[in-house]
């Protein structure tokens, strides 16, 4: 890993040679012997395993190699040959790991043996399974029932989730936080309240039918590349992709299919966004608002001139509810305000809307640039507004397109992961296992965070991922999370998570999912939902990296028998020893979604799961689809109007999946070396008398009584709107307040914070 920042300007395409030098680096320098290599073959294959990288739609038609960069990166880091067992820790204290970098802790190696932290030597020393889990299961019987925390990270199957989720209620809490509430929930809660599901609408098929792609705030060429693939044939068809994003990314600009021979030896590259709007982070709502507008005004033009409505009003009259008062609000918005909330000017967005009044079928993608701010929930609502006004939802080629995170964030929350007790079925949960499942809501992501730093958290158990890397208030949470009495994580590699630790700690190591699970000499599958509500099928293909790793759902059922009285209708060890067992009992619990799972599950293209929004029948409170009039523009109004303050936003790279650091390089950013920069317009820089390189320390522009900073940044000069400034996540963590989250979903607003910029050593 190179050790110096470099700044270059990045011009090459996404995908292209870039693309297939990268994967060939990351398979040499994780050592992954070559029949491993040839895994990505199966990858995303109705007869292989469903890629652990992100969750994009998985085609019934798949390419010969159905594989992106990022999904080989992913596979590679997973499928490593390195590994590290006892004798690692034997030579290490944890408090001497705690110095090491997040790249350098994952970059050991898969783990291979359970761990228990001994307060004697500050080690992680081996204990056997059955000793991990008593010990466990007896913390766990001493807490209170509604001080143990459940979270899961977004990879596990259905089958582990749904395991989880049970063990959870059996042992009397609904507190089961997880990734999605610092990611998609504000689409949850968005979605299901404006047109009755939680989910986006569209399916592959419709990106065939569409004549409009509106794109807002998701880097499709890092993290979810082969949506690419869609969106270059929708090009090719003519379609326009219009795109909303503070930055150029490149994969939004410009793409050179790296399976197509043709394309990589002509160096052929389809542009890919045909109009592109640079908004201010935080102005989608101001965006959407002027969108709304000009679509308004032409609706008015057309009427004064007698031609045809540019609104769809038999749509609107029979589906929607609401719209009156958005018209009321639209009209009373100035431009000025959009202008200046957005950044865009009302020219641009009327060149925007123009294309949109002219499209047939228009849909709507969008990512974290969305969902991560204060305004999450309303930025969705307003996609729901703008998809309304010409019946763009529950039409062949329309719809709404949240891109999910993690590979089966979607499907965990299907199965019952979920702190709130209304969306589970907790009374055929009783009826099947006869107990009495918990009614009280339990914690979400940032409520466990309050509850941890109040001390009111006894018990955390991490069932993936690397919560206090992840979550906002890095040095509170890593100072509470020291505190816990108990941590347990059920991990693949090494992480910060484990290294800051509770007063008691466990490490259970896993298998992957490209790994082979034989329960009782028996291979199993398992399966996941995509971000177009299909289920997949997944087998692992690769040996085991060591023969002590137990499965994902053996270790839940190892704690769960530990912790639970008996019960004759939970056979836990049945479960674990045959997963079809548990898809029985998923079936069981949601006929409607998974009959004739066992059969359905290796369905090319995956099972859809029945959307009513899709065929037009809205499961809100109305019975119809609902308008939102927005509460104001600015998408950070809790934030102080500092006016020296910056809106920095927290961003990734194409080196990393989340808070695994595969390397310090960002090649579309055209940055390498360190990920320690900030991305600031030449306009800031001048105004601040700063120079590329200069070193900064960031300060968040709070006025309560945390400080909260990040030094050593360099800068980095970058085509970003004034006013805004980028960093990684997640090394600015430590500048998110945890209040600082989205209005009704608690989704944390790491994509608006403000910040002031010190010059370090001053
Ligand atoms: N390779 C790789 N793949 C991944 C991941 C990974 O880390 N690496 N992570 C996975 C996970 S869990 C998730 S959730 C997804 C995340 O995938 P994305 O949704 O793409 O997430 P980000 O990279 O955080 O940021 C998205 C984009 O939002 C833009 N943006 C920032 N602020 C705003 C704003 O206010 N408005 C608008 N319109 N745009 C804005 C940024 O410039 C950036 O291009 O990817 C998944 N896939
Ligand atoms: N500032 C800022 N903060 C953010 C975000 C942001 O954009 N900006 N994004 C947020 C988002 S969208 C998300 S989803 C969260 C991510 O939060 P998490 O999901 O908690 O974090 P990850 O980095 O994905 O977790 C990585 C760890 O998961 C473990 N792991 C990997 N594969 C497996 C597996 O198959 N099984 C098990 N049991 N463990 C496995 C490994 O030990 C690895 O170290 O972060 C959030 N935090
Ligand atoms: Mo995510």
């Amino acid at each position: 890993m190179s050790e110096e920042l470099k700044i270059e300007r990045a011009t090459m395409p996404a995908g292209g040679w870039g693309s297939v030098s990268e994967v060939a680096n990351i398979l040499l320098d994780q050592h992954v012997p070559l029949k491993d290599a040839r895994l990505l073959a199966h990858q995303n294959k109705p007869d292989g395993f469903a890629c652990v990288g992100c969750a994009w739609a998985k085609p019934a038609h798949p390419h010969p190699f159905e594989f992106c960069e990022s999904g080989a990166k992913a596979t590679a880091w997973e499928t490593t040959s390195k590994a590290i067992g006892a004798d690692f820790f034997a030579r290490h204290t944890v408090t001497a790991l705690e110095s090491w970098s997040d790249h350098a802790l994952e970059d050991q190696g898969r783990l291979t043996v359970p761990l228990r932290w001994d307060a004697a030597t500050d080690q992680y020393v081996e204990v056997s399974w059955d000793t991990a889990f008593a010990e466990i299961g007896a913390a766990l019987r001493d807490c209170r029932r509604d001080g143990t925390v459940f979270y899961s990270s977004g990879r596990a199957s259905l089958e582990t989730s749904y395991l989880y989720q049970l063990l959870a209620r059996m042992y009397g809490n609904n507190n089961l936080p997880d990734s999605s509430n610092m990611c998609h929930e504000s689409t949850s809660v968005g979605l299901q309240k404006t047109i009755g599901v939680p989910v986006g609408t569209v399916t592959l098929d419709d990106f065939e039918r569409t004549d409009c792609i509106f794109f807002f705030g998701q880097n499709v060429g890092v993290n979810s590349p082969r949506m690419l693939h869609q969106l270059q044939a929708a090009r090719r068809r003519g379609v326009p992709i219009i795109t909303f994003n503070p930055l150029r990314e490149r994969g939004l600009v410009s793409f050179t299919n790296p399976q197509s021979p043709l394309e990589m030896l002509t160096r052929a590259e389809t542009a890919i966004s045909t109009q592109y709007h640079q908004l201010k982070a935080g102005g989608d709502t101001a965006a959407l608002m002027g969108l709304c507008k000009a679509i308004l005004a032409a609706d008015d033009s057309a009427r004064a001139d007698g031609r045809p409505r540019v609104l769809d009003t038999a749509f609107l009259a029979e589906h929607t509810d609401g719209f009156g008062e958005l018209e009321a609000a639209v009209r009373a918005c100035p431009w000025a305000d959009i202008e200046r909330e957005s950044g865009l000017t009302q020219a641009a967005l009327e060149g925007a809307a123009a294309i949109y009044c002219r499209a047939r079928a228009v849909m709507a993608v969008y990512g974290m640039g969305i969902t991560q701010h204060r305004n999450g929930v309303q930025n969705v609502a307003m996609i729901v507004n703008l998809l309304l006004l010409r019946g763009n939802i529950g039409k062949p080629g329309a719809g709404v397109c949240p891109v999910r995170g993690h590979s089966n964030v979607q499907g965990q929350r299907t199965v019952g992961i979920t702190e709130k007790p209304e969306l589970a079925p907790l009374d055929r949960l009783k009826e099947l296992y006869g107990f009495e499942p918990p009614r009280e809501k339990g914690m979400n992501t940032v409520e466990a965070c309050e509850g941890i730093l109040a001390g009111r958290v006894q018990a955390f158990i991490g069932l993936g991922g690397n919560f206090v890397r992840a979550v906002p208030e890095t040095a509170l949470m890593e100072a509470a999370w020291r505190e816990l009495p108990l941590t347990v994580q059920i991990s693949t590699k090494l992480n910060r998570s484990h290294v800051i630790h509770g007063k008691a700690s466990y490490v259970l190591p896993c298998l992957g999912r490209t790994e082979i699970d034989r329960q009782r000499g028996m291979p199993q599958a398992v399966t996941i939902e995509d971000s177009t509500a299909c289920m997949h099928g997944s087998r692992g293909m690769a040996e085991p990296v060591a023969a002590t790793l137990r499965s994902e759902p053996a270790i839940v059922a190892g704690i769960a028998r530990a912790t639970l009285p008996p019960n004759r209708l939970v056979d836990w060890d049945g479960w674990a020893a045959d997963y079809a067992s548990i898809r029985a009992a998923i079936a069981a619990t949601w006929p409607d979604i998974f009959h004739g799972f066992e059969a359905r599950m290796w369905q090319p293209g995956g099972f859809r799961r029945a959307l009513p929004a899709a065929q037009r029948v809205w499961q809100t409170e109305s019975g119809k689809a609902g308008f939102t009039v927005p509460e104001g523009l600015p998408g950070a109004p809790d934030m102080p109007a500092d006016p020296g303050a910056l809106t920095l936003f927290t961003i990734r790279s194409d080196g990393q999946f989340n808070t695994t650091i595969y390397s310090n390089d960002d090649r579309f950013r055209g940055v390498s070396g360190s990920r320690m920069v900030l991305f600031m317009a030449h306009a800031d820089m001048a105004r601040l008398a700063l120079v590329a390189g200069d070193v900064v320390t960031l300060r968040a522009a709070t006025q309560d009584d945390t400080e909260r900073s990040v030094a050593g940044l360099a800068v980095v000069p970058y085509d970003i709107p004034v006013g805004c400034v980028a960093g990684y996540f997640p090394e600015c963590n430590p500048l998110v307040p945890l209040w600082h989250h989205a209005k009704d979903s608690k989704v944390p607003a790491v994509k608006s914070v403000a910040v002031l910029v010190e010059r370090s050593g001053l």
